[in-house]
C-alpha cells in the first residue's frame, strides 16, 4: 500500500479525539495511579471486579466526537497498567472476562464509528507495562538520564526481564486480535518506545502491515528513524514553533491529565486555548489529537463535553479553514493570528480583531475576501507594491461586526497557489520580529552543531565562532529598543545562562549579558533581554548580526535564542 494513499484520510482530518479509559478511571487519579501509588498487581487486579460502566454508550461518545468536528477516535485498548479494554484470549484481565460489565466496548465503538464515518484507532502500550513480568523497566529518559518507569515493586529482578518474551507472547497476539476483530482500524497508536530495538519494532510494524495494510502507525513505535512508521507523534502536549519535517500530530489533554481525574489540581483548558491550539497546529501543518478521560460509569466529564460543544460550534462555521488544509505558506506568523491554505484559498485566522490587518509578501493577486461567519459581508481590501523595497502588501479592512470570541476566519481567494516573498518587513504593530527560523546560520566553528530546534529556537549553539544574521526592512523611521528573546528552562531541566552577546545593527554595536531571571525559574515564558536603543532616520533595508562573545555550556544547553526583536521605543 502506497504510504501517501494510506495517510490521505488522516491528513485531511486534522482533528481527532483521544480517549483514556480503563479500570484506573475508578480511582480518579489518572492513568498512572498504579505506578504512582506502587499498587501491587494482585491488588490492582481487584479493581476490575468493580468496573461496571453502566452509562457507557458508544453512540453517545461517537456523537460527541463528531459534533466537536473530530474525524477519528484513538482509544486506549491497553495502557501501561496491562488491563485490556477489549476481549482477548491472551489474558483474562480484560473487560469481557474480568469485569461484571462483561461487554466488549471496542466492538460497540467499532460499529458506532462505522455508522458515523469516524475512524476508530487503538492506543496500545507495547513496551511499558506494569503487569507483565517481562515488560521493560529501566529506560533512558533523556541523554544521560535513566529511570525506572516499570513495575519494580512486584518484579524486582531487573535482569530477568526480557522484552522479546513480552512482545512475542503478549503484544503480538493482542495486535492480531485488535486488527482482526474490529473491522478496519485507522491507526495503531503506540506509546513510550523507550528501549525497544529497531528490529523488534520493525517486527511489530510488519505485523500491523500484514494484518491491515491501510492502518497507520505513529512514530512512538520506536525512537529510531529506520523503522517504517507513518507519521511523527510530538511529545505529549507539545506544540512546536516550526513545522516538523514530516506529517505530525500533537497529543493534547483537555485538562491536566489523560485518565479520569478528580483531584483538586486538575484544571480544564479554556475554549480559547483549545480552539487556538487546533489553529496553531493546523497553521504548522499538524494534527490535533485532543484527549478526554471518561469517568468510571462511562460518561465523558461534563466540563469536557461543554468545551467540545464550543469547539464543535466553531468548527461548524470554520471547518473549511482546518480540514484538508496545509500549514501557512508564510515562514513568519502574522502578529494578528495564524494562516492555513488549500487550493486557491488562504485562510486568515484572526485572533486579534482590529480595524485593519496587513499581510506582507503575498505575490498573488487577491480576487475576493469573505468572512466564514458572515459570508455576505462586503470586505474591502487593497494590494499595493512598494517600489523602493519591492515588497507587496495586502491591507484588509475588517468590518464593524461582532467577531468570533476565539478566532474569526477570513478567506482570501487568490489566483493559483500561494507565492510568497519571505522577506521580513515591519508590520502594522511597528515591531520587527526576527525569528530563529528565518535566521541565516553561519557555522564557522569546526565543531559547529548550531541548528533550529523543533520548538523554533536556535539551539546547540556552543561556540563563539558561529553567528547568525537576518535581513529585514524598516518602514517607519524612529527610535527602537533591541531585545533578545531567549528560551528558558522548565522543571528538572537545568538550563545554561551567563552568556554574552553582541549585536551589530544599524551600524551600531550593542552588547548584552543573558542571565537567568531568578524571579521565575520554572516557567517557560522566554527571557526578554534588553540590548540597547537605536534610531532609524529613514526607511531602509538593514541587516542584524548576532555574535556570541561568551557561551556557557555547562548543562549542554548553550545559548538558545528564539528571536531578536526591534520594538518601537514607545511600546
Ligand atoms: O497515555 C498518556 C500518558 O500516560 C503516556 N503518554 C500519554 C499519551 C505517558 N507515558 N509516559 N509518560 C506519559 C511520561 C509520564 C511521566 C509522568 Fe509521572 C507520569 C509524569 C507524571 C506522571 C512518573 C510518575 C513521573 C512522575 C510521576
Amino acid at each position: 500500500m502506497n504510504p501517501e494513499k494510506r495517510k490521505a484520510w488522516w491528513r485531511e482530518s486534522r482533528f481527532g479525539m483521544f480517549i483514556h479509559w480503563g479500570i484506573y478511571s475508578l480511582l480518579g487519579k489518572g492513568e498512572w495511579v498504579m505506578y504512582i501509588d506502587r499498587i501491587p498487581v494482585k491488588d490492582y487486579e481487584k479493581l476490575a471486579e468493580e468496573f461496571n460502566p453502566v452509562r457507557f454508550s458508544a453512540d453517545e461518545w461517537v456523537k460527541i466526537a463528531k459534533d466537536a468536528g473530530m474525524k477519528y477516535i484513538v482509544i486506549t485498548s491497553k495502557h501501561h497498567d496491562g488491563f485490556s479494554m477489549f476481549k482477548t484470549e491472551v489474558s483474562s484481565f480484560n473487560i469481557v472476562d474480568g469485569t461484571p460489565y462483561g461487554r466488549d466496548i471496542m466492538a460497540e465503538l467499532s460499529k458506532a464509528c462505522e455508522r458515523e464515518g469516524i475512524k476508530l484507532c487503538f492506543y496500545y502500550s507495547h513496551v511499558r507495562e506494569w503487569r507483565h513480568p517481562h515488560a521493560q523497566s529501566i529506560e533512558v529518559l533523556e541523554p544521560g538520564l535513566c529511570g525506572n518507569f516499570g513495575n519494580f515493586w512486584d518484579y524486582r529482578d531487573e535482569r530477568s526481564k526480557n522484552l522479546q518474551i513480552y512482545l512475542d507472547e503478549f503484544v503480538k497476539p493482542q495486535l492480531k486480535e485488535l486488527l482482526t476483530n474490529y473491522g478496519p482500524i485507522g491507526i495503531i497508536w503506540f506509546d513510550t518506545p523507550s528501549l525497544i530495538r529497531p528490529e523488534q519494532a520493525q517486527e511489530v510494524v510488519e505485523l500491523v502491515r500484514e494484518l491491515q495494510p491501510e492502518c497507520l502507525i505513529n512514530s512512538r513505535v520506536c525512537d529510531n528513524e529506520s523503522v517504517d512508521y507513518d507519521y511523527l507523534s510530538l511529545g505529549d502536549c507539545e506544540i512546536p514553533g516550526i513545522p516538523a519535517s514530516m506529517d505530525w500530530e500533537t497529543p493534547m489533554t483537555i485538562c491536566s491529565w489523560w485518565g479520569y481525574n478528580t483531584q483538586p489540581d486538575n484544571k480544564y483548558r479554556s475554549p480559547v486555548e483549545i480552539i487556538r491550539q487546533l489553529v496553531d497546529i493546523a497553521s504548522l501543518g499538524g494534527n490535533y489529537l485532543l484527549n478526554v478521560g471518561p469517568d468510571p460509569a462511562g460518561v465523558i466529564p461534563e466540563e469536557a463535553q461543554a468545551l467540545l460543544k464550543i469547539m464543535g460550534e466553531w468548527m461548524k462555521i470554520n471547518g473549511d479553514a482546518i480540514y484538508g488544509t496545509k500549514g501557512s505558506p508564510f515562514e513568519k506568523q502574522p502578529s494578528w493570528g495564524r494562516i492555513t491554505w488549500k487550493d486557491k484559498y488562504l485562510y486568515l485566522h484572526i485572533y486579534e480583531w482590529q480595524k485593519r490587518i496587513s499581510l506582507f509578501g503575498l505575490k498573488n493577486t487577491v480576487k475576493r475576501c469573505r468572512l466564514l461567519l458572515a459570508p455576505d459581508c462586503n470586505i474591502l481590501f487593497k494590494q499595493t507594491n512598494d517600489e523602493a523595497f519591492g515588497f507587496s502588501r495586502l491591507e484588509i479592512d475588517l468590518p464593524e461586526i461582532e467577531p468570533d470570541p476565539y478566532c474569526t476566519v477570513l478567506v482570501a481567494e487568490i489566483d493559483g497557489t500561494p507565492d510568497i516573498d519571505q522577506t521580513m518587513i515591519q508590520d502594522d504593530s511597528g515591531i520587527i520580529r526576527l525569528p530563529a527560523l528565518q535566521a541565516s546560520l553561519h557555522r564557522e566553528s569546526e565543531d559547529s552543531s548550531v541548528k533550529i530546534s523543533r520548538s523554533g529556537a536556535i539551539s546547540d549553539w556552543f561556540y563563539t565562532e558561529d553567528w547568525v544574521s537576518w535581513e529585514f526592512i524598516v518602514t517607519k523611521p524612529g527610535d527602537y529598543d533591541i531585545y533578545l528573546f531567549v528560551k528558558s528552562g522548565r522543571g528538572r531541566q537545568k538550563w545554561d545562562y551567563g552568556h554574552e552577546a553582541e549585536i551589530k545593527i544599524n551600524n551600531r554595536k550593542l552588547t548584552c549579558t543573558i542571565d537567568e531571571d531568578i524571579k521565575d525559574r520554572t516557567s517557560d515564558i522566554p527571557l526578554k533581554i534588553f540590548a540597547g536603543r537605536i534610531s532609524y532616520d529613514t526607511a531602509l533595508r538593514d541587516k542584524a548580526e548576532l555574535r556570541a562573545l561568551k557561551i556557557n555550556r555547562r548543562n549542554l544547553k548553550g545559548l538558545q535564542l528564539l528571536s531578536l526583536e526591534i520594538i518601537p521605543a514607545d511600546k
